[in-house]
């Protein structure tokens, strides 16, 4: 039975606002951090349930609010492949999460424990980690509790990554077993990424100086530790390292601020040199952007679809080049969001699937190619290799040296991707990969293929809800009439591409617009928010 006494004094002390409402959205749980304290208890003890039902396995809980401003936070289940939580637990996350008191909420427990047939004698294990953020050590000693108060074993792993702690939960998992993913610590995580990094460029020119822009977030932390691992072999200069000023994590720097705003963080434009590249990761560093100066000191982005587009040649070039090209075949998933260029250039190319905004989703999609490349514009992905694909790489024998060698390259890029998640510094590592084995400059990557000038807007609306999508979220099926009114309007522009759709996220909507001419990119963005508003 459900331990009631120690439930219903431990939730005593985490009461529910009785204001506010909570919804598990594509990222979790994401509000302010101030009145988070309840959903922290509630979300230890959906955790600890969820291992139950999973015979034990260890499910991860990730504090993070990611690239949002400094007062929000947040909470994410990862299930025990490192993937996130199963879509029908998020229902019932904003359930429990919602229930008005503490008798409502062990009432709404038992219920569900009951319908899912959870074994409360089974063992339950959870790992979990938060960010840099002010509000993470109460929300996560209230995390605490709720795990203790369903009777589970706990395992800080401190202040790190989303994406190491996606690695960790994995790791945990396959300890001892044929897929046993890297040993179950951050230096596992680092040893792994290093070794194979390592490998992939022996023999070639060494890149020039990496700056990797941490968003004065978690990320630091991390590509420090990294930094130190690869040495010589890639010398990263991470700057906006400040995790402990207040308000600095993402403030104008980070993945997000470049992707949205188009431009270089300020705090880089001393240090960064004409013909140099550098990047951005958010704050939790599980998004990646690349840019560089040209001659000329004219900025230009290399965003998620860049980085999509570098990659899946790259793996495309390897699997022929190691005799491997009819049996293991790359496909690309996007969101509405990847630039038309990018579109254009890899469906002429390659399969490519566009899905609904989320990682879930681009993941899900993924699985279902050989090798499954998912990145959203905003720099989030990873690749993914199937079972089956990675049971053909350690048995394929190679009939010349060539193919040896192309094969091993393909092994070793297997071990420096994070395929649990988006991981920007891994990510990072595969994007410098290429660039080596290719020899190219930001500039030669970014001529795979000319981005169409694009606009993002937010736009503030009574009720989002009542915006409802259809076709990836690229028409919008409600309110009534608007899309009809949509298609006139961007007909008269050349080359426009146009969506709308309400943020998962955050309490607006959002408007994206494309055009030949930035001009008209711009001002079809506008005209559709008018439209929306
Ligand atoms: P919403 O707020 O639903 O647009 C944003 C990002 C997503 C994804 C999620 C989760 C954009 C336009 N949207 O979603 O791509 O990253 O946050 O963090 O970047
Ligand atoms: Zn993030």
């Amino acid at each position: 039975a459900l331990p009631v006494d120690s439930l219903k004094s431990l939730a005593d002390l985490h009461p529910k606002p009785s204001h506010l409402t909570f919804q598990y959205g594509t990222a979790g749980f994401r509000t302010l951090g101030s009145v988070l304290d309840s959903v922290m208890f509630r979300v230890g003890v959906l955790a600890g349930l969820r291992s139950k039902k999973l015979d034990g396995k260890t499910i991860g809980v990730m504090v993070t609010a990611s690239h949002n401003p400094e007062p929000d936070n947040g909470v994410k289940l990862v299930d025990p492949r490192g993937e996130m939580l199963e879509n029908a637990w998020e229902v019932h996350a904003t359930t429990l999460a919602n229930a008005p008191t503490t008798d409502a909420f062990v009432e709404a427990l038992s219920a569900f424990v009951k319908a899912l047939k959870i074994d409360l004698s089974k063992p339950a294990r959870v790992v979990y980690a938060r960010d840099t953020r002010p509000s993470g050590p109460a929300l996560v000693s209230a995390l605490e509790d709720g795990i203790k108060a369903i009777g589970a074993e706990g395992r800080d792993a401190g202040v790190t990554t989303t994406p190491v702690l996606h690695y960790l939960v994995r790791a945990i998992n396959t300890k001892g077993t044929p897929e046993e993913y890297g040993e179950d610590s951050e230096e596992g995580y680092l040893n792994k990424l290093t070794a194979a990094f390592k490998k992939l460029v022996a023999g070639k020119p060494a890149s020039p100086p990496l700056i990797v822009d941490c968003a004065n977030g978690v990320g630091a932390k991390i590509a420090a530790k990294l930094s130190e691992s690869l040495g010589d072999t890639l010398r990263l200069i991470p700057v906006n390292t400040a995790t402990t000023t207040p308000e600095a994590l993402n403030n104008s720097c980070g993945a997000d601020y470049v992707k949205t705003s188009q431009k270089l963080p300020p705090s880089l434009a001393s240090q960064l040199k004409a013909g140099q590249r550098a990047c951005s990761l958010d704050g939790d560093a599980d998004r990646l952007i690349y840019y560089y100066l040209d001659d000329r000191s004219k900025f230009h982005m290399l965003d998620g679809d860049k980085i999509a587009a570098l990659v899946a040649a790259f793996v495309v070039d390897l699997t022929k080049a190691a005799g491997l090209e009819s049996q293991i075949k790359v496909g690309i998933v996007q969101t509405a969001y990847a630039n038309g260029g990018s579109t254009k250039y890899l469906s002429e190319r390659l399969p490519v699937k566009c899905v609904p905004t989320g990682v879930k989703h681009l993941h899900h999609a993924a699985e279902k190619y050989d090798v499954g490349v998912y990145f959203e514009a905003n720099g989030h992905g990873t690749v993914l290799f199937s079972p089956e694909s990675l049971k053909t790489l350690s048995s394929h024998q190679p009939s010349t040296p060539a193919q040896s060698t192309a094969l091993n390259y393909l092994v070793q890029l297997t071990n420096v991707i994070n395929q649990t998640v988006g991981d920007g510094l891994s990510d990072m590592l595969l994007v410098e990969v290429v660039l080596a084995h290719k020899a190219y400059s930001g500039e030669e990557w970014d001529s795979l293929y000319v981005d169409l000038p694009n606009r993002l807007v937010k736009v503030v609306v009574a009720n989002r809800n009542i915006f409802k999508t259809e076709d990836a979220e690229r028409r919008l099926v409600s309110p009534p009439g608007l899309q009809t009114k949509i298609d006139e309007l961007v007909r008269r522009y050349n080359g426009g591409r146009t969506f709308v759709r309400p943020s998962g996220t955050e309490d607006v909507v959002r408007v994206y617009a494309e055009a030949i001419v930035r001009s008209q990119a711009d001002e079809l963005a506008f005209r559709i928010a008018g439209l929306v508003y």
